[in-house]
Formats: structure tokens, sequence, C-alpha cells
């Protein structure tokens, strides 16, 4: 056997071994929603042939020609009989572009399509695109939104890092061929972590931002924000009203932005979104839930205080540790598979139900925003506990 020929059978067991590995849940869990112990999504995913030059006279040594970095946010959905993910696929030289993965149900056996997206250009090219959300809106089209950056073209010559975030908007019946639709407008000089509504809203298309002065930092802006927009090929946002603040001492004290398409229940809109707070390790990133009115999808009707998913184990250690993020989410029935990605390294799932999920935002008090007032909400539980 050649070299080439060794390492291939080994590289081909693996990925086959990671392609077909079962999940298995984590037991107990927290009553809201089950966490599953492998990634459902890791780099190791990506095809061989995504990778390699599968040519041993080309690669006598089969090295690694193309490396991908990391798989994470991904944006979800039920299609064709599979639960399909646009990953966020990030090669060795840090440019993320987008590919799909599906599986038969949602946990485990993710493959990704041989080829990754295509991504259609404005004229005003993207230097890198992520988090697409995807959205089954009622005007029949599947949307993908997501951040298309460039740098930012006001940060003096010697600045190599400053970046300016916009919304790209693409469209798309099959997830092979996609329209690209200009960038969205709004009043705000960076926008990232956009949500389009997938239902009218007064008749226009309804989204959720999040306006920011910076790339990294709010300055003035900051907040899920939510505006309309009359036409979608050339979408622009008049007017943003900030729906859910960031604010002192919560888990969302720094920034906090959209996350999962919101599903629909019978009592209101279920959104699944990230705040961030700073601490000595850096900005710690965790998923929190509300819910707003269902004939105004702006107004919030349920706000359960305090983090929903956080990382944990080694889902704490990656690229950007401390980390977890959502940008999609499957309601199939009663079924609720969360999608988030663990420190932007890799892609996993959490399991839940619409009643499990709406009982959490109806019972799960707001954050009274002082010690004082979480001492005196604990302390009523126990006492009704302690009287039973
Ligand atoms: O690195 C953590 C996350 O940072 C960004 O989120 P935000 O815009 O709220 O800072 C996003 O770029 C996201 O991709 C990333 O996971």
């Amino acid at each position: 056997m050649s070299i080439f020929e060794e390492r291939l059978e080994k590289l081909s067991n693996y990925y086959d071994d990671i392609i077909t590995k079962k999940n298995s849940p984590i037991e107990p869990g927290n009553g809201i929603y089950i966490k599953w112990s492998n990634p459902v999504v890791t780099a190791d995913h990506t095809p061989l042939f995504w990778r390699y030059d599968l040519n041993e006279k080309t690669n006598p040594f089969c090295m690694e020609r193309q490396g991908i970095n990391t798989t994470l946010n991904t944006g979800a959905i039920f299609f064709n009989g599979k639960f399909c993910i646009v990953v966020r696929v990030e090669g060795a030289d840090r440019k993320s572009f987008f590919a799909v993965a599906e599986s038969n149900n949602g946990i485990d056996n993710f493959k990704f399509w041989d080829y990754p997206i295509t991504m259609p250009q404005t004229n005003r090219p993207d230097v890198n695109v992520y988090d697409m959300r995807l959205t089954e809106h009622e005007d029949g089209w599947i949307y993908g939104v997501f951040c298309t950056e460039r740098k930012d073209a006001t940060a003096p010559e010697s600045d190599t890092s400053s970046a300016e975030a916009q919304c790209g908007i693409v469209r798309t019946m099959d997830f092979v061929n996609w329209e690209r639709l200009d960038d969205l407008k709004t009043p705000s000089p960076q926008q990232r972590n956009c949500v389009l509504h997938p239902e009218f809203v007064d008749g226009k298309y309804a989204f959720y931002t999040r306006p920011q002065d910076g790339f990294i930092e709010c300055g003035g802006g900051g907040g899920i924000g939510f505006g309309l927009a009359e036409d979608i090929k050339h979408a622009v946002i008049p007017e943003e009203t900030i729906i859910d603040e960031k604010i002192y001492h919560t888990i969302k004290e720094v920034k906090n932005g959209p996350g999962c398409v919101p599903i629909k229940t019978d009592a209101g809109w279920l959104h699944i979104v990230h705040g961030v707070r700073n601490c000595a390790a850096g900005l710690r990133y965790v998923i929190y839930v509300f819910m707003t009115e269902l004939d105004k999808p702006w107004v919030p009707k349920y706000t359960p205080g305090g983090a929903f998913i956080v990382p944990q184990g080694g889902e704490r250690v990656g690229d950007v540790s401390n980390t977890v993020f959502t940008n999609g989410a499957i309601a199939h029935g009663d079924d609720v598979y969360i999608y988030y990605a663990s420190s932007d390294t890799r892609c996993q799932v959490a399991t839940s139900t619409i009643q499990q999920l709406v009982d959490y935002c109806k019972n799960t008090p707001a954050d009274p925003l002082t010690s004082a007032g979480c001492v005196k909400l604990r302390s009523e539980l126990i006492k009704k506990n302690l009287d039973l």
C-alpha cells in the first residue's frame, strides 16, 4: 500500500464513522430542552473531496490542501422531508461560506451536499459572509438573510481590521439556485443578525434588526430592532424601533441580537436570540428567549429572565470560547430543534417542544434587575415548595 492509499483509507474510515455516528440525549436535562451529546456538524463532517486533492499523482502524501477550520452558526429549515441546515463553514483562510447539510432525523447523520453555495454578488462584492437565517415567507420564496462584511471604507489606510457589516438578502426555491437582492438599507451604519419575519405585517416585509454604531461596539445603537420594508428586492427600512433593549447587569448588558426566525405559536411569536455580557474572560454569549404578540410581533408579551442555553463542558472551548450562538431552529409538529454553535467552532442541537417553550416563557419570572429582587423571587418559590 502506498502512503497515499494508507492515509486515504484511514481518512475515509474516520469520515464514515463521523457522519454515521448515533447521537444521544444528555439526561436528565432541565425539563425545558434536551441537549444532545455529539455536535451535529463539525469541520470533520465536511467531505474529504472539499479538503484533499484525491489524485495520488498530484498529492502523493495525501495532504490536506484546503483545510476547513470550523463549522458554526447555521440557518435551519425542514425542506423536502429533510432537516436542512445552511452552515457557516469557515476555511483555514478565515473566510466563511455557506453549505447545505441534511439529515433524516435532525439530531445526527448530517451530510453535506457536494458543493457549497455559490453566492451571487451585488455590485459591491462581499469579503466575508456568515450567519444565514432562513425564512419560509408567505410570499412563496425561501429567503436567506445573512451578514455581508467588507472592509470599512472610512477607516484609515493603516487600519486593516475595521469592518462594515450589512445585511445581505438572497432567495431560493431549491437551495441550489439563488437570486441575490439588494442589501438591506436601514438608518444604522452597521447591521448584523437581521431576521426576516415569515409573514407580511401591514402588507410589508418585516425585519428584526440589530443597529450598531461600530462593528463590535454598539455605541449609541444596540438592542433588537424591528422595521418594515415596502419592497424586498430593494429593501429599505426608514425607521427602526427597539423592541428588546440591552440592559445593565443582565445577560445582555453589552449587546444582544436576533437569532432564529420567530416560531408562530397560539400564545404568540417565540424568539430565540442571543445576549452578550463582559467578564474577565472576555465576551460571554448566551441564548435567551422571549415572546411577542401574535398580531403585533414587535410587542413583547413574555420576557423570561436570564439565560436559556449557556456554554457548558466542552462547548466552552473553541475559536471564540465561552460562546453559544443560534440562528436556526426547526419547528416540526410540536417538536422544536434548536441548532446552536458552541464557541464559534461546531454546531450542536437542543430539542424541546412548543408546549415546553411556551410554558417556559409564561412561567419564568422576568429579570427583577437587582439582587434583592432575585432573593425575593426565589424565596417565594422556596416558601411555595416548603408549604406543599
Ligand atoms: O463570536 C461570537 C458571535 O459574534 C457575532 O455576534 P454579535 O454580532 O452579536 O457580536 C456574530 O458575528 C457571530 O457570528 C458570532 O458567533
